[in-house]
């Protein structure tokens, strides 16, 4: 089998809050059926990618909330996407708000899944690291409600797919090491990720000229040290009034931009990834087995931060001796 995956970058430009699920499906197709005319085996569309970034307001209808979810997937709306991909051979990954049903009662997860060339749906993975605020904060020009709308998935998976094993990640999470290496401990060897990052962050507005080179700077940092490809794929452009940065790029296990997209609107880019080009950093520089010192690296799991354990407890509580 081929160890070659031409991925493509299906990103989108903004989605109206009116805008309805058949629309939206209609534009991941053409990304699609565009993708394929370029050869591709995969195509990774944003985060959140068939409504618009509610999170950005506060709503207190329940019902309203809801409206923004999937109960099941595939759905009526989503079914011609995973039928054209039966029918084109492209696989894909597709991000949504998920509402579950666990011990009988409602559970939301910021979510994405992997479909593979025949249309069947081969992996999920819910958001781990939810950013953004719980309560109202009307100071801010708009909301970031991830914390409120959605609980924390359980952990980061590997599935062997595409001749490969791929991994998934949602927006917040690439900027976090620890989600490349739990992948990379897994022997990832592409990390496909997509995200809806405003220009605009509240809290730290000094930020906003750099926020195409965080996310950059994250992703690469990701694929090298851990000697996986990863491709990043955006929601852009000014969606509802609020700018959203594009970037949406494919990144070697060298740490090199290999495909990128040029604007903030839909757009496909592609890149030819090999697989096997993995191998030659997780064999060498990033041999985990030989190289690792996972006793020195303990507090990574007993503590959340500087002041609070893992469980919550604080720092001190846990004694020095
Ligand atoms: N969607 C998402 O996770 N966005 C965040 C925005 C910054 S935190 C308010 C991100 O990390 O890109």
């Amino acid at each position: 089998m081929s160890r070659i995956l031409n991925v493509a970058l299906g990103q989108l430009g903004p989605i109206a809050r009116a805008d309805s699920r058949q629309r939206v499906v209609g534009r991941l197709c053409e990304l699609m059926r565009e993708a394929h005319a370029c050869g591709a085996h995969l195509i990774v569309y944003p985060e959140l990618a068939l409504t618009t970034f509610f999170p950005r307001w506060y709503i207190e209808d329940q019902d309203e909330i809801d409206s923004f979810f999937e109960r099941e997937m595939p759905n009526a709306a989503t079914q011609p996407l995973f039928d054209l991909a039966r029918a084109l051979g492209v696989g894909f990954y597709l991000g949504y708000a998920e509402l579950a049903t666990e011990a009988g009662k409602p559970a939301r997860y910021n979510t994405s899944i992997l479909v593979d060339r025949q249309g069947r749906i081969v992996g999920k993975y819910r958001k781990v690291h939810l950013p953004g605020h719980r309560e109202h904060e009307p100071w801010r020009r708009f909301q970031h409600l991830e914390k409120r709308y959605f609980v924390p998935g359980g952990g980061f998976g590997v599935s062997e797919a595409f001749g490969g094993k791929i991994g998934m990640a949602i927006c917040n999470d690439r900027r976090w090491a620890e989600t490349y290496r739990v992948m990379g401990l897994q022997g990832a060897e592409m990390v496909l990720i997509g995200y809806n990052t405003p220009v605009h962050n509240a809290p730290a507005p000094e930020h906003d000229d750099l926020s195409l080179f965080h996310n950059q700077l994250s992703m690469q940092a990701g694929a090298y040290q851990n000697g996986s490809w990863v491709v990043g794929v955006a929601k852009a452009g000014v969606e509802e009034g609020v700018d959203s940065i594009g970037g949406s790029c494919v990144i070697a296990p060298s740490g090199e931009v290999v495909g990128a997209c040029l604007t903030k609107g839909d757009e496909v880019a592609i890149a030819r990834c090999d697989l096997d080009f993995c191998a030659v950093y997780k064999r060498t520089t990033f041999n985990f087995d030989a190289h690792r010192q996972p006793h020195a690296y303990r507090m990574l799991v007993e503590r959340r931060g500087e002041t609070l354990m893992a469980d919550g407890s604080p720092v001190a509580a846990a004694g020095c001796d």
